[in-house]
């Protein structure tokens, strides 16, 4: 390898003298990925890991090697064949690893079987005590953190080991601090008999202080609502380039980073179109295969920001070699979410495709999509007007009878309806036309009273 030369010779007895009082050394990770015939998967065994290896990462860990497993069946007692666990436990050891992380979720069982074969010197994690781990680092709303803090313990709850015992309060009992190691950050360990009793207590009081910032939440999205103003959500898969966007869009400044959930807590901006009219945006966390649905769940209040939206750009990073699993993956989520709004799919980083012919070939395959750089703000102006259009496209018709003394529905009518025909009656207005969708619901179902036609 390349090395520049060294300022001194003798390295290792300056840095003896002259510890770095940088970071503190990385815990060290061995992954462990598992194909298992009869389970559907959408990535194949090495991308999924190689998306593991980047959720490590994001979790600060530095992974120091791994080795996947095809089986036509799990081992119903330690998930990977006897011979292979040897052979985790053997390299782990060699690459002196402090933790093996398993791509697939591990059941309790799993977890405690595996645990017995490993030791207690090696932590044992899953893909999604690594995402749940994350999401506590990344946590920065009120709700966020309550969320997440309500997931890792239902999650630790069934699993509750000695492993956890033996991490003794890292981080103090409750609240989602980016302190203690990989996996067991955030609610702290205390010892295993009275914690299940001390989590129970500590989950009922989670899910108590949640209603209640939800149901403040609540009060602020309905004041939204009646401002009639449009909103938008962006969804995509994590890195897609989402908060990109929206930072391009608006005003807005969101942590953008090549990581994995960069975004958790959803943020929400007025993004103005030239003709003045503006749209609500809102970006919120990104989705990736094998979300547990534990964890959809926990965060499906958040999620409601895109169930309700009156139209959802789904963001995806052309360029990723996963780009149509990471499409099915978010459009499984949606689904899972129930989410029925209207889509409009958009494809970001077109900035790094070499060919100019290839963008003209994914043009042609997806005629209804819209095609970005939000990095280098290519595309957008033509993205505006399809919203536009596509907000403006979701009319419904309506012939009514909006009496005088209905004032504002009148007023409603004109601003953001179309208006085919007006007729000025002795008590009110008899309209024909057309109205958002999601205005509907205001408006009388009746037609122009008999005495009045
Ligand atoms: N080349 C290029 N990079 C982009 C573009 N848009 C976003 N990126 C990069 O992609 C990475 C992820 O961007 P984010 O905006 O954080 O992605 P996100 O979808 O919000 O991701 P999460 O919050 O993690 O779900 C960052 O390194 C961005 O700089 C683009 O149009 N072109
Ligand atoms: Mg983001």
């Amino acid at each position: 390898m390349h090395r520049q030369s060294a300022p001194f010779t003798n390295y290792p007895t300056y840095m003896a003298k002259h510890p770095l009082k940088t970071d503190p050394p990385k815990e060290r990770a061995f992954l462990v990925g598992v194909d298992i015939r009869s389970e559907q998967s959408l990535l194949e065994v090495e991308d999924s890991l190689e998306e593991l290896a980047m959720l490590a990462d994001t979790a600060g860990m530095e992974v120091v090697g791994q080795v996947f497993q095809r089986l036509d069946k799990p081992n119903s007692s330690t998930l990977i064949g006897k011979g292979k666990l040897e052979e985790v436990k053997a390299l782990a050891d060699e690459t002196m690893a402090d933790a093996i992380i398993f791509d697939n979720e591990l059941s309790p069982r799993h977890q405690r079987e595996l645990e017995k074969h490993i030791g207690q010197k090696i932590k044992l994690l899953d893909r999604t005590a690594l995402i749940l781990d994350i999401f506590a680092m990344r946590a920065s709303t009120r709700e966020g953190a309550l969320q997440v803090e309500l997931a890792q313990y239902e999650y630790r709850l069934p699993r509750l080991t000695r492993m956890w015992t033996h991490l003794v309060r890292q981080s103090g009992g409750g609240g989602s601090s980016s302190a203690g190691s990989v996996g067991v950050r955030g609610p702290g360990e205390t010892q295993l008999e009275s914690d299940r009793r001390e989590i129970n207590a500590r989950l009922a009081h989670l899910r108590k202080d949640l209603s209640k910032v939800r149901a403040h939440r609540d009060r602020h999205r309905q004041r939204r609502k009646r401002s009639e103003t449009p909103v938008v959500a962006l969804a995509g898969y994590t890195n897609a380039g989402k908060s990109t966007l929206l930072n391009a869009i608006s005003d807005a400044d969101i942590y953008i980073a090549d990581q994995l959930f960069a975004t958790l807590d959803p943020t929400t901006r007025r993004v103005e179109f030239p003709d003045g009219q503006g749209v609500l945006v809102t970006d919120t966390v990104g989705f990736i295969q094998k979300l547990p649905t534990a964890l959809v769940a926990a965060f499906r209040a958040t999620l409601e920001e895109i169930v309700e939206a009156d139209l959802i750009l789904h963001v995806a990073d052309l360029t990723h070699d996963n780009a149509v699993e990471h499409m099915d993956a978010v459009q499984q989520t949606l689904d899972e979410l129930g989410v029925e709004s209207p889509k409009l799919m958009v494809f970001n980083k077109i900035d790094l495709l070499e060919d100019p012919d290839l963008l003209a070939a994914y043009e042609a395959e997806f005629p209804e999509a819209v095609f970005i750089s939000a990095h280098q703000k290519l595309g957008l102006d033509n993205l505006l007007a399809t919203i536009q259009s596509r907000l403006n496209m979701s009319l419904a018709n309506v012939d009514v009878f909006l009496p005088y003394t209905e004032g504002h529905l009148i007023s409603l009518m004109h601003e953001r309806g179309q208006i085919d025909e007006i007729e000025h009656l002795e008590t009110g207005v008899h309209v024909i036309g057309r109205i958002p969708h999601r205005l509907v619901s205001r408006f009388p179902k009746t037609v122009v009273p008999d005495d009045e036609s």
